[in-house]
C-alpha cells in the first residue's frame, strides 16, 4: 500500500499519466495555482526515459481569462458532503466534469502507471472521485497517490482507492526544470527558488513537507526559468517560496538582476507572502524595478496570539517600515495585500479588529484567513483535543468550515462583520 518513492523514481521506459484532480470546495480561485509537486515528479521521470502525459483537470477546465495568465474554471453545483451539510454556502466541483475527464482520457495513450497528486487536505473528495473514475477505466493500471494531502493524512489516504501511496517527502530529486511544456498554452510559470522554510510557525506544515530549508542553486533557477518561459506564451511568474527573501543579498538580488536582464517583460507575483523584515528600501526598489506586480505580505496579526503562532516573525515597526518602503517606490495599497489570521486558539475579537485596523492605517490591504488546523502542526494538536473529529475528517481542515462552523470561534455574524470591515 505505502510505496517507497525510490521505487517510483526508478521507473524507465513507461507511459506515465499524471493527474491533478478537480477541486470540490465552496470556492476556488486561480491564484497562480499549479500542481508543482506533481510536475516536479513528472519532469524527473521524463528525464529518466519515460513518456509522460499530464491531465490537469483545473487547467483543462478553464473557461475565461481573468488576467495575469489566470483563468476562471468551469464549476458545477454539488451536494455538500454530509459533515458540511449545515454550512449555508453552495458547494461545487471546480475543473473538468467527470464526462469531460473521460473525453480527455480518450485522447491520451493508455498509461502503464498513473500518478495522482493531492494538494489541500480538505480537497480529498475530488481525489477520491477521480481515482474511482480511473479505476473503472483502467482496472489493471497501478494508481499511485502522492502530494500534500497524502503526506499529511496518510491513514486517511489509505482509503482513497489508490493502489499505492507515497506519503513521505521522499529523497531529493536531482534538478530537472519544471515540465511546463506539458500544458498546451501555459501563460504563467511557477517557480520555487527554495524548498521548505527556516521558520517554524505553530500553524504551518511547511517543515513536514520539506524538513530542511534548502535554497536552490542560482544556475538551476535560471535554467528552470529558461525552460518554463520557452514552453509557451508565458507572461507571468508566481513564486511559491515560503522564504523568498531569505539571504537576499546572495540569492534574491542576483536572481532579480537576471530577471531584469533576460525577462524585462514578465510580471512577477508572490502569492505565498513575503517576509516583511526583509523589505528595506533597496529591496522594495528591486522588487519594483524587476516587475513584481502583486505582493502578498506575511504578518498574521499584531496581537500576542498571532505573534506567538507566527514564531514572532516580525514587529509592528518592521511592518510599518516595509509598507512605507513599498508605497514610496510606487506600489499602490491594492498591490499590498497582507495576510492576517483570524480564529487562532485563544485569539480575541479585539486582536483581529486591531490587526485589520493596523494594516489599513499602514496603507496596505488586510487579507483575512480563517485559521484552520493542519495535521502535524502544534496548533492541530490543540484543536484536535477540543474537536477530535478533525483527526478523522479532513473536510474540517477547510478554512471556510473550521473556525466559522466547527470551533465557532466567533459567531457567524461576527465573521461576516469582520469580512465587511476589510473593505
Ligand atoms: C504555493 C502554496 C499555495 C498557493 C497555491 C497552491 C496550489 N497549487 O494550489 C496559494 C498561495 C494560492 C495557497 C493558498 C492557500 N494555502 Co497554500 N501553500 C502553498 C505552499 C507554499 C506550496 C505548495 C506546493 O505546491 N508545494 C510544492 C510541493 C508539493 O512540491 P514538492 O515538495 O516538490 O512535492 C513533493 C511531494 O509532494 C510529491 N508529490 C506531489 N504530488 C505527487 C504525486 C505523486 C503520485 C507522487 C508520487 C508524489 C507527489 O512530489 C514532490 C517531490 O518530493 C504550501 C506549503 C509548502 N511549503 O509546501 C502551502 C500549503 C499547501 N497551503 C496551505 C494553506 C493553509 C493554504 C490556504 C488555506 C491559506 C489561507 N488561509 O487562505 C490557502 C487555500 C487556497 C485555496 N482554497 O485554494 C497549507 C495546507 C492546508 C491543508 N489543510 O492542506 C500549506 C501546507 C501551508 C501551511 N500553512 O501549512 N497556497
Amino acid at each position: 500500500m505505502f510505496l517507497e518513492p525510490e521505487k517510483l523514481y526508478g521507473l524507465r521506459g513507461q507511459t506515465i499519466l499524471g493527474i491533478n484532480p478537480p477541486v470540490l470546495d465552496f470556492a476556488w480561485f486561480d491564484l497562480w495555482a499549479k500542481p508543482l509537486g506533481l510536475l516536479n515528479v513528472l519532469g524527473f521521470l521524463r528525464s529518466r526515459g519515460n513518456r509522460v502525459h499530464l491531465l490537469d483537470c483545473m487547467y483543462e477546465g478553464r473557461v475565461k481569462p481573468i488576467g495575469s495568465g489566470r483563468w476562471k474554471v468551469a464549476q458545477e453545483r454539488r451536494e455538500k458532503p454530509a459533515p458540511l451539510r449545515d454550512i449555508p454556502r453552495h458547494f461545487h466541483r471546480f475543473g473538468l466534469s467527470p464526462v469531460a475527464v473521460d473525453e480527455r482520457l480518450d485522447q491520451l495513450p493508455a498509461p502503464d502507471v498513473i500518478l495522482v497528486t493531492s494538494i489541500m487536505t480538505y480537497w480529498y473528495a475530488g481525489v477520491f472521485e477521480t481515482i474511482a473514475q480511473l479505476k473503472r477505466r483502467y482496472p489493471k493500471t497501478p494508481v499511485i497517490l502522492g502530494g500534500i494531502y497524502a503526506l499529511l493524512c496518510p491513514e486517511h489516504a489509505a482509503h482513497s482507492g489508490a493502489d499505492f501511496i507515497v506519503a513521505g517527502s521522499g529523497p531529493e530529486l536531482p534538478f530537472t526544470p519544471l515540465p511546463l511544456d506539458l500544458y498546451e498554452e501555459p501563460q504563467y510559470a511557477v517557480l520555487s527558488a527554495s524548498r521548505g522554510c527556516p521558520r517554524r510557525c505553530d500553524y504551518c506544515a511547511s517543515a513536514l513537507i520539506a524538513p530542511r530549508f534548502q535554497p536552490k542553486p542560482l544556475p538551476d533557477i535560471f535554467a528552470d526559468l529558461a525552460r518554463q518561459t520557452a514552453a509557451g506564451p508565458v507572461t507571468d511568474v508566481a513564486f511559491y517560496d515560503d522564504a523568498l527573501l531569505w539571504g537576499k543579498e546572495k540569492r534574491f538580488q542576483p536572481l532579480c538582476e537576471h530577471l531584469r536582464e533576460k525577462y524585462p517583460h514578465l510580471r512577477l507575483h508572490t502569492p505565498n507572502g513575503l517576509s516583511v523584515n526583509e523589505l528595506d528600501r533597496p529591496t522594495a526598489e528591486i522588487l519594483r524595478q524587476t516587475g513584481f506586480a502583486t505582493l502578498r505580505l506575511s504578518l498574521e496579526g499584531v496581537g500576542k496570539t498571532a505573534d506567538a503562532a507566527g514564531a514572532h516573525k516580525t514587529s509592528q515597526d518592521n511592518y510599518l517600515r516595509a509598507v512605507e518602503n513599498l508605497l514610496a517606490v510606487g506600489y499602490q495599497p491594492d498591490d499590498l495585500e497582507t495576510y492576517l489570521l483570524a480564529g487562532l486558539p485563544g485569539q480575541s475579537l479585539e486582536e483581529v479588529e486591531q490587526s485589520i485596523a493596523f494594516v489599513k492605517s499602514a496603507g496596505a490591504r488586510p487579507k483575512l484567513g480563517e485559521f484552520s488546523p493542519i495535521p502535524g502542526t502544534k496548533l492541530f494538536q490543540a484543536a484536535a483535543e477540543a474537536h477530535p473529529i478533525i483527526l478523522t475528517e479532513p473536510l474540517w481542515h477547510n478554512n471556510t468550515a473550521y473556525a466559522p462552523y466547527l470551533s465557532r470561534h466567533f459567531p457567524p455574524e461576527t465573521w461576516r462583520q469582520l469580512k465587511a470591515s476589510l473593505l
